[in-house]
């Protein structure tokens, strides 16, 4: 599944930052002798101790303390946040702006470096895109015939994995239902899907009626007033005898916590409705065969000549690998839409359905991204069982040994990843193990507020299996049909890092993909402000706690730490995150 966050509310919270809350979180990282520190200090002291092995120098002049901003973002900022820096701006963006005006100065030279988008399709006639693309220079689009003997027909920009597919299965419904594992898998996976579907036709059938409610309110509401807009003031002030009519009242008033209008709140819903209808009739649906009209055997990776070579996205709703290609390359400075983390070229690798991408696509996708020479493969999907894994395992190590990085997102269940009960594949350790290979960077989602709701309500993390943090909470960016819009989640994170990647390899091309990672690492913001932990909000822990690194990725700091390893002044071999 791709990872965007599905909940309604999470879009809202984070674009109307309540200044209140920043006050709140600013009180907790001043007053180290307050009772909250006494109650608190046990634990962080605890996780300190934890930190403390891994804790690598400061490369740059850091102030002690991080503050957040104290008011809300303007809609500029919440635009261009991921771009900020958490000490220049107290915002805990990227520091991209802050790394372009350090290249400026210094006068940095960036090569070309190709990165490869494996997700769903891309809108590859973007105004922002459409100059932003790799092309395979050797193929002659169009005529059925591989010119680059690569194996692949037609592949100009890119490849599409899933012929013309896009509904699909989740693995759990294709385990029952092809009878994938043992014994053990198929009752486990039995269980799960009996609760899952009723769960989906329950949340369908809420979310219609919710939906019917606003819609009759808002109708009826529209006549009382004698206007087609109206305001929650216009509501607050509007006096009824009519019990019916307060009750709409009521209920818009309540929708109005949720989104800044109704028509949003209305558009949410549709959403809602669509996805959970979705859930029903495709992913958890035993019956359903997204494949067939692929025409190959998802289960046997020798059999490679199926799909075909325009990745495009085939419906509008299709957005995420738009919305993810855009973060990363956008192009910048060009008076249009956004400025995307680098200036790359971006690889169309259509391989992510709505549903579960099959290990065959994704084990063949990276082989393809590798061997057609993208550096970077950024991988913004995932899932919790992986039936022909080893495929995908073999395809990261073959990456690793043509030096091309993969940078993944962390997933949005909220979970702790270190559990063994919570696996987001592809992984890279087995069981919390050691890495099977070191070119495969995992990142959770930040939000916009530097503070206790730092990390997103949505993001997963662990100690173990997420390496670093970037922004992934309400992030603007490319959508189908040449449109801008904001979307959530570790999704939107792993672009970003992905973008950082990216600018740091293209000025420093002899680094290798293992350094990469590391300097990602070893050079982002750490704080140990005490954050809500995603899987209970009731408890909170140090930032710092929730990561292999304990930091956000700053890609000021990832340049002044590249040119010291480049300049043989910094030895990364000594450094290592002891876990
Ligand atoms: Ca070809
Ligand atoms: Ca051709
Ligand atoms: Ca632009
Ligand atoms: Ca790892």
């Amino acid at each position: 599944m791709t990872l965007r966050g599905l909940h309604m509310a999470t879009h809202t919270k984070y674009m109307s930052l309540p200044t209140k809350n920043v006050a709140l979180h600013t009180k907790y990282m001043y007053t180290d002798k307050s009772l909250f520190r006494r109650f608190f200090t046990p634990l962080l002291f605890l996780f300190l101790l934890a930190g403390c092995k891994a804790l690598p120098p400061s490369f740059v002049v850091e102030t002690p303390m991080l503050n957040g901003k104290k008011t809300a973002l303007s809609l500029e900022e919440k635009k261009q946040w991921p771009h900020k820096d958490p000490y220049t701006d107290s915002i805990p963006g990227m520091g991209l702006e802050k790394a372009y005006a350090y290249i400026n100065d210094a006068g940095l030279k960036a090569n070309s470096i190709t990165v490869a988008v494996l997700d769903s399709g891309i809108d590859l006639l973007h105004e922002d895109l459409k100059n932003q693309l790799w092309t395979n220079e050797k193929e002659v689009v169009g005529n059925k015939i591989d010119d680059d003997n690569n194996g692949y027909i037609d592949d100009v920009n890119g490849y599409n994995f899933l012929g013309e597919s896009y509904h699909e299965q989740v693995e759990v419904t294709r385990i029952v239902a092809l009878k994938l594992g043992d014994a053990a898998l198929q009752e486990r996976a039995q269980k799960e899907l009996e609760k899952a579907l009723p769960k989906a036709l329950q949340d369908r059938d809420q979310y219609r009626q919710i939906l019917l409610a606003v819609e009759t309110a808002d109708a009826d509401v529209k006549k009382a007033l004698g206007k087609d807009r109206y305001y929650l003031a216009d509501l607050e002030s509007f006096e009824t005898n009519s019990i019916m009519l307060q009750q709409k009242i009521g209920v818009l008033k309540q929708m109005f916590s949720f989104a800044d209008s109704i028509p949003q709140v209305l558009k949410e819903l549709n959403a809602g409705v669509t996805h959970f209808s979705e859930l029903a009739d495709y992913n958890l649906n035993k019956n359903f065969n997204g494949r067939a009209v692929v025409g190959d055997d998802p289960y046997d990776i020798s059999e490679v000549n199926y799909g075909n070579g325009d990745p495009k996205n085939r419906l509008p709703e299709e957005s995420h690998g738009t919305h993810v290609a855009g973060i990363i390359g956008a192009q910048r400075n060009n008076g249009l839409g956004i400025n995307g983390a680098a200036q790359v070229k971006i690889m169309a690798l259509r391989a992510v359905p709505n549903g579960d991408e099959y290990d065959k696509d994704i084990a063949l996708g990276i082989r393809y991204a590798t061997d057609n020479g993208a550096k970077i493969i950024n991988a913004s999907f995932g899932k919790s069982y992986s039936p022909n894994v080893e495929w995908v395992y073999d395809a990261i190590k073959y990456a690793a040994s043509k030096d091309v990085l993969i940078i993944h997102a962390a997933g949005n269940e909220g979970d702790d990843l270190d559990h063994p009960s919570h696996p987001n594949f592809p992984n890279d350790q087995i069981n919390n193990g050691p890495e099977i290979a070191n070119n495969v960077l995992t990142v959770g989602a930040l939000t916009s507020e530097l503070g206790e709701n730092l990390v997103a309500d949505f993001s997963n993390y662990g100690k173990i299996n997420v390496d670093v943090f970037a922004p992934g909470g309400a992030i603007y960016s490319t959508m189908p049909g040449g449109a801008y819009d904001f979307q959530d989640g570790t999704s939107m994170a792993a672009p970003g890092a992905a973008g950082v990647a990216a600018l740091v390899w293209s000025i420093y091309p002899n680094l290798t993909a293992a350094e990469v990672k590391k300097i990602l690492m070893l050079s982002g913001v750490r704080s140990d402000i005490p954050v809500i932990l995603p899987s209970d909000p009731d408890k909170k822990a140090p930032f710092s706690s929730l990561s292999v690194s304990g930091r956000m990725i700053n890609a000021y700091n990832a340049l002044i730490l590249a040119k010291q390893v480049q300049d043989k002044k910094f030895n990364l071999n000594k450094y290592d995150f002891i876990r």
